[in-house]
């Protein structure tokens, strides 16, 4: 039996595991102080303790291994299994970007959204202040139609002013939501209404123009989906998900929730699924996805003149990639974002992670 230092070398290997998030993967430039934030802030429990392998079947580690392996592999199992028990049951309360209702005015579809200061659990537990749409991150997404003319009425509730900016839309200029440039702010207690016909279809966003760095990085953000008026447009596809990426509010997350708490993405072997990838965050994330491989066909909402295939699409903040993935490799696929610093950690995987589950036929 062996007794490993604690104090000493535990104190080495985080300095060595903090200057990897730091620089020494990623650089310096990419990651800064979020990253740190969201890295767990308790690295030595991982590296210090006693060798437990008294009678467990597991071998003894070497003296010099700076980790305690089974307090090590148990966080991450941990992890998997919480992820796992939240396709069942949400592990989390809250779910945002679901489809938001209308109602029809003429031939107007009519949106309303109200902005608000809310508790949002991003994972178990961890429940950060946030700035919402209709009291969830990402906000409710909007769904018109390729020339239909939309109305979105917004109240706001915060203890300061926003705008509304529909990202990716060719909107009048009145209508842009850029604070002091194309309008007044709205302030607090206020409701203002915007009006377009909707165009370009594709995938785009909406989000706050107004102290955006803060109020976006918080949740003030969501899709907004342009359907073509002829659907022949569009590849065909069984399923259409989400994929909307932040780095600030809780740190790393997938539609609002941060690992485990990320829902799965399923479908059925032989499935076609649409993805739609969205960065409302202030970070590059390149998103992979293990066995299975994407079929690029957008950009920013813009038919590709040339679809082309890969397994590891980098989305920059503001951008929007539109992928197809046929499900013909059946299993649970890794599917995460590739600096790993944005989902892996001594503790486990954290923050840009999900699954891609393709269940075969019973
Ligand atoms: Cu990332």
């Amino acid at each position: 039996m062996t007794e490993r230092a604690q104090g000493g070398q535990g104190t080495v290997d985080r300095r060595l595991f903090m200057g990897l998030v730091a620089g020494g993967i990623t650089g310096a430039t990419v990651v800064g102080t979020t990253a740190l934030a969201a890295w767990p802030t308790d690295v030595q429990a991982a590296v210090g303790g006693t060798n437990p392998s008294d009678g467990t079947g597991h071998s003894a580690a070497p003296a010099d291994l700076p980790v305690d392996v089974d307090e090590m592999d148990a966080m991450h199992k941990d992890g998997i299994d919480a992820f796992l028990a939240n396709m069942n049951e949400p592990i989390t309360t809250g779910l945002g970007g679901q489809d938001l209702e209308w109602e029809m005015d003429g031939d107007t579809r009519v949106f309303r959204l109200t902005c608000s200061e809310v508790d949002w659990e991003v994972t178990p537990g961890t429940i950060e202040r946030a700035m919402a749409y209709n009291g969830v991150v990402p906000g409710p997404t909007l769904r018109a139609v390729e020339g239909q003319p939309v109305r979105v009425e917004v109240t706001n509730e915060l203890a300061e002013s926003t705008t509304v900016h529909w990202h990716g839309q060719r909107v009048p200029n009145d209508q842009d939501g850029v604070g002091f440039l194309t309008q007044d702010a709205i302030r607090p207690g206020d409701s203002y209404t915007y009006e377009f016909v909707a165009g370009p279809f594709g995938s785009h966003m909406y989000h706050s123009h107004h102290n955006a760095a803060e109020q976006v990085s918080r949740g003030l953000l969501g899709a907004l989906i342009v359907e073509p008026s002829d659907p022949a447009s569009e590849p065909d596809h069984d399923r259409d998900y989400l994929y909307i990426l932040n780095d600030a509010l809780g740190g790393f997350t997938i539609n609002g929730k941060g690992f485990p708490a990320t829902a799965a993405y399923t479908a059925k072997l032989g499935e076609r699924v649409r993805f739609r990838f969205m960065n409302e965050g202030n970070m590059v994330h390149p998103v992979h996805l293990h066995g299975l491989t994407f079929e690029v066909f957008a950009r920013d909402g813009y038919p590709l003149p040339q679809p082309f295939r890969c397994d590891t699409i980098t989305v920059a903040p503001g951008e929007r990639w539109d992928a197809i993935v046929v499900a013909d490799n059946p299993g649970l696929w890794a599917f995460h974002c590739h600096i790993l610093t944005h989902a892996e950690s001594p503790h486990g995987m954290f923050g840009m992670v999900s699954v891609f589950v393709v269940e075969e036929d019973q």
